[in-house]
């Protein structure tokens, strides 16, 4: 199941469990332990008088009282000590103690601070990183929709190199509204032209900026084409992603997990061909499919989208998919960095 990033107060996140940073007393302190105490109210710390303590590492379980959730794990994060003090390791003990915690709790969704980034002085882009393999390391065989509930913006760092990439490729990429040319959608195409359809307008309308070439060259052999064209007018989103799924010889399992999808939703689409996706939803799935960019658009188009180079998250999707980069956490992670919508979920 999924891995969001959110910028929140973690006492205001409606899930089964929030975790709370705590330290080894359980009594209570400053920073996201503070807020989680407060938001609950006493009983929250008359339970926790009751568990004595608690060792770096570990993970202990009370219940929420006023918050929004039904329970309030809480662990306790390394204090920095430069590094070569086993610091990580104790880090990663904390997230993997706390899920499985959780999974013991039956708990369906979980929502993390970046335990050890304040008060403990966990580096934050450093605590963030381990948070994310830990989480994701967990998910790839458990079934749970864990958030990590960024509270500085400044945690999520994506490395220069790539940052100055994506930069580069928005500034040469993006338009502004009222410039934007070419990537139109299939019903814009047929608004603006009229020509006979042929299995390779479509190719070219997923890809390319409409240009004279395109509007005029004369269309291949139209009727032998047109029992291609009519099934693939008529294949729905769903039907084309379980087809593609097959293809490519993948589990679904694998597919809505690498798409960070949720299981009940890929089974809803699934089991419903006129499923109508959000436009996330079906980048998310053409990114686990590793599609290529004409193969994507061929997918939005389905769904009744398109991919813009007036939109910013289009074009960085765009950009993820010309490097063949389809690692769907490093892509939210940079969605995340320039505030946009995250995929999945
Ligand atoms: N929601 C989400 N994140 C928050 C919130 C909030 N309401 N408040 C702070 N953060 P810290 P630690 C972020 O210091 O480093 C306490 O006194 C914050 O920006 O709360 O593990 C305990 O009692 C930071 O990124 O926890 C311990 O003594 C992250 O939560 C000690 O602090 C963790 O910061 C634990 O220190």
């Amino acid at each position: 199941m999924p891995l969001q990033i959110i910028r929140n107060d973690i006492t205001k996140v409606k899930c089964d469990a929030i975790v709370n940073a705590a330290n080894s007393t359980l009594l209570g302190g400053g920073g996201v332990d503070g807020a989680i105490h407060r938001a609950a109210g006493k009983k929250l710390l008359a339970e926790c008088m009751k568990l004595h303590g608690c060792k770096v590492g570990e993970a202990k379980i009370t219940n929420a009282y006023n918050l929004p959730s039904k329970y309030v794990i809480h662990t306790v994060g390394p204090k920095w000590h430069g590094g070569n003090n086993n610091e990580k390791t104790m880090l990663e003990n904390c997230y993997r103690n706390s899920l499985l915690l959780a999974k013991e709790n039956k708990c369906d969704s979980i929502a993390f601070p970046l335990i050890s980034s304040g008060v403990y002085g966990y580096p934050m882009e450093q605590a963030f990183r381990v948070a994310m393999d830990t989480i994701t390391e967990f998910l790839d065989k458990n079934d749970m929709l864990v958030y990590i509930v960024v509270y500085d913006r400044n945690a999520v760092s994506i490395g220069e190199e790539l940052y100055c990439s994506i930069t580069q490729y928005i500034d040469d990429n993006y338009v502004e509204e009222h410039k934007s040319y070419g990537y139109r959608n299939f019903d814009t195409l047929q608004r603006d032209i009229s020509i006979p359809m042929q299995t390779n307008t479509y190719e070219d309308v997923r890809s390319v900026p409409l240009d004279d070439k395109f509007l005029y060259e004369e269309p291949a052999d139209t009727t032998a084409n047109l029992s291609e064209i009519v099934d693939m007018l008529d294949e729905s989103f769903s039907q084309m992603l379980i087809r593609k799924i097959d293809q490519r010889g993948m589990k679904d399992s694998e597919c809505y997990k690498r798409a960070n999808i949720d299981r009940k939703l890929f089974s809803k689409i699934r089991s419903n061909p006129q499923y109508k996706p959000s436009k996330p939803t079906v980048i998310a799935f053409c990114i686990a499919l590793e599609l290529s960019l004409e193969e994507t658009n061929e997918m939005l188009m389905k769904a009744g989208f398109a991919l813009s180079h007036s939109n910013k998250f289009d074009v960085i999707i765009e950009y993820f998919i010309k490097k063949g980069n389809y690692n769907i956490f490093e892509i939210n992670e940079a969605l995340f960095y320039f505030d946009q919508n995250l995929l999945g979920a």
